[in-house]
């Protein structure tokens, strides 16, 4: 039986790769941080049996080492991070310690009590800031120049890990993720703050959205998916980089158009924009080239931007009793 360790375990996407590892018969094992409200702290895992959970942090290394040296992992996925780019710019110097030199720590440890392990490393398409290629994708090759305390942090992290396979042979890769999504993201990203909105309106209990910028343009997978690109990345048999994308773009927008209207609504009378929703620099325009992932390890997404945002509709109607 294999074993894996993540760090971000009770987030989205440690909760989806929780799933699946389990349904492929895993052990798996992952640290939290510790919350002065214990309450939902890790309700995306809650029920999932043979989950092993400490308190740890990426910022305190021993509670690195000591994860590492009990559980003594065959794959560690760093999926930790302060996640939200708008919100770096208020708290830059934490996003840095924790995404960047977070992930130094625990490659740190990895190397010295962990090094026979697989490692994955959350790579961002934040990376490449407003860099594109003329054909208008973003690949592995595009340069990157981030426009975020996020994205500069995420840049770090990919680099450092990149020397770490270099310089000591270690079975290191980075999955260079776009906008992925679920009914178990966060309401202040985009998404789930648009449907969660939407349906409130539709229900009589909310009457406004407000939103910032409505001109940029993401590329939306679901995170069910993006797990599974990251599971074939850790087991590629030799360490690379990847484009994990969907390859189809749509503004904040059209977002709003197609979530307003799949409830009978438009979306022009409810949305107002609010100055405290935008960028200091907004990162303008992501559509990624998954050529290789799809070509080398035969990965494909399940669902479309459509179905994506139907399943977070549906959620979200279920939990507020719409029809
Ligand atoms: O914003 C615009 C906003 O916060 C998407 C993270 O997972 O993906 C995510 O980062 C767009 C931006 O995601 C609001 O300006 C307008 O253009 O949902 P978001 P993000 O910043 O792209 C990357 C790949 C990551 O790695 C990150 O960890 O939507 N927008 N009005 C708004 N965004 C938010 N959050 N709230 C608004 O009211």
């Amino acid at each position: 039986m294999k074993t894996a360790f993540i760090t971000g375990i009770a987030g989205q996407d440690g909760s989806y790769l929780t799933e699946l590892l389990l349904k492929e018969g895993y052990r798996v094992t992952g640290i939290i941080r510790r919350n002065s409200v214990v309450e939902h702290q890790i309700d995306r895992i809650t029920g999932l049996k043979n989950v092993e959970i400490r308190y740890g942090d990426l910022l305190d290394e021993g509670s690195l080492q000591t994860a590492l040296l009990e559980f003594k992992p065959d794959e560690i996925y760093n999926l930790a991070a302060q996640s939200h780019v708008r919100i770096s710019s208020d708290i830059p110097q934490f996003t840095v310690a924790t995404n960047a030199n977070g992930t130094l720590n625990l490659l740190e440890a990895y190397k010295r009590f962990s090094p026979k392990a697989r490692f994955y490393q959350a790579s961002s398409s934040e990376m490449f800031g407003n860099s594109v290629d003329e054909d208008g994708y973003q690949r592995e090759t595009t340069p990157m120049n981030p426009v975020s305390p996020y994205g500069c942090a995420k840049v770090f992290s990919y680099n450092i890990t990149r020397h770490y396979r270099e310089a000591h042979g270690l079975f290191i890769s980075n999955g260079i993720l776009f906008n992925h999504e679920s009914p178990r993201r966060g309401s202040n990203f985009v998404t789930n703050k648009v449907v969660k909105t939407a349906v409130e309106i539709k229900k009589g209990i909310s009457e406004l959205l407000e939103l910032g910028n409505l001109d940029s343009y993401r590329d939306w997978g679901h995170s069910y998916d993006y797990v599974r690109a990251m599971h074939k990345i850790v087991n590629a048999e030799k360490p690379d980089d990847y484009v994990v994308a969907t390859g189809q773009t749509h503004s904040v927008r059209e977002l709003c158009e197609y979530v307003f209207s799949k409830l009978e609504l438009d979306y022009k009378n409810y949305l107002v924009q609010n100055p405290k929703f935008f960028r200091p620099q907004e990162l303008k325009y992501l559509k990624g080239d998954s050529y290789k992932i799809r070509s080398m390890l035969d990965w494909n997404p399940t669902y479309n931007f459509e179905t994506l945002l139907d399943d977070m509709i549906n959620h979200w109607k279920h939990i507020y009793n719409l029809p």
